[in-house]
């Protein structure tokens, strides 16, 4: 373990003493993390000696915190772990990766306590890790856990009571969008008038993230074109794993679902048969409502506080000579 000094060179400040297993050894080292209400102590998860490592920072040996007793799934066991981190209570939290899990120790405790995964146990329940990594808190004290070989972060609800604070429930297993979505606080997603390319036969992947602020919320597609079209599909919004929208795809071949209003001159909105124009499937929602302007909207039910993924897939089917003009709202 290294850190700059203040002429900006490296100091050594624990191990460097070869590989080993020895108090002042390191054989792996990889996690580190800095004492919450400390900051002359590190913890260093000491992987491949499966055990975490506390270290006044520039001593010359390290103190076992957690694990130690060579790989295996018992609760005095670690195997393989990558990451560490502290609260304030001095609880160690410790990505156990090998064994699918995460473990809690408690201040000088000799077995940990198990607060999220199954031990030894692979698997992409609500209950199970695959391999996780990295993990962090809140604000909230909420714990996330990149759970790697799920492709997933999972998110557990921390439950204080006055002595202890244990891991409650599995609430949140968050759905990846098809693209990396932005965070939204109002209610405008995206907002376009009057593009300067037509992009079709390329769509483009829109997904943003929104936190409820009630019971329940409507997502507004509203499209103006004259002439040309827009070009939607692939609709979701997830909470959780959980996929809200109806008919989303468009695929039964009509609006089913989705509410609609407005007024045009030309070409309402509608639901077009064609895979080769569609995102996925044979049916598409097109519209090239002209000098006006239409809306399909659909509304579902949502809880005040909880994080929705919402993701959808959007083209421009010729322009760009009047008014064009795309507003999706949640609200
Ligand atoms: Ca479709």
């Amino acid at each position: 373990m290294k850190k700059l000094n203040s002429s900006s060179s490296d100091v050594v400040i624990a191990g460097n003493n070869g590989n080993g297993n020895a108090a002042n050894q390191f054989n792996g080292p990889m996690g580190i993390y800095i004492d919450v209400n400390n900051g002359s102590i590190i913890y260093v998860v000491d992987s491949s000696n499966h055990r975490v490592q506390r270290w006044v920072i520039g001593g010359t040996t390290g103190v076992t915190v957690a694990g130690g007793n060579s790989n295996g799934t018992a609760l005095n066991q670690l195997n393989s772990p990558r990451a560490v981190i502290s609260d304030s209570n001095g609880n160690l939290y410790v990505s156990d990766t090998n064994n699918h899990r995460i473990v809690m120790w408690t201040s000088g405790a000799t077995v940990g306590i198990l607060i999220a995964g199954t031990s030894g146990v692979q698997g992409s329940t609500a209950t199970t890790l695959k391999y996780p990594n990295g993990i962090t808190f809140d604000a909230n004290k909420n714990l996330y856990v990149a759970d790697s070989n799920n492709f997933r972060i999972q998110k557990y609800i921390v439950c204080a009571s006055t002595t202890t604070t244990t891991i409650a429930t599995t609430t949140t297993v968050t759905a990846v969008p098809p693209c990396t979505p932005q965070s939204r606080s109002s209610g405008t997603l995206f907002s376009v008038t009057n593009p300067t390319s037509s992009t079709y036969p390329i769509y483009t992947c829109y997904a943003y993230t929104w936190v409820a602020t009630g019971s329940s919320a409507t997502l507004s597609f509203f499209f103006r074109h004259d002439p040309g079209g827009w070009m939607l599909d692939d609709v979701k919004v997830y909470r959780g794993l959980t996929q809200l929208i109806t008919n989303g795809g468009f695929e039964t071949g009509d609006l089913t679902g989705w509410t609609y209003s407005g007024s045009c001159n030309y070409y309402t909105g509608s639901a077009y048969s064609g895979s080769s124009y569609a995102k996925s499937g044979s049916y598409y929602y097109y519209d090239r409502c002209a000098y006006g302007g239409d809306t399909i909207s659909q509304t579902f039910s949502t809880v005040a506080g909880d994080i929705y993924v919402i993701s959808f897939w959007l083209t421009n089917y010729s322009c760009c000579s009047a008014t064009e003009i795309a507003n999706v709202t949640i609200i």
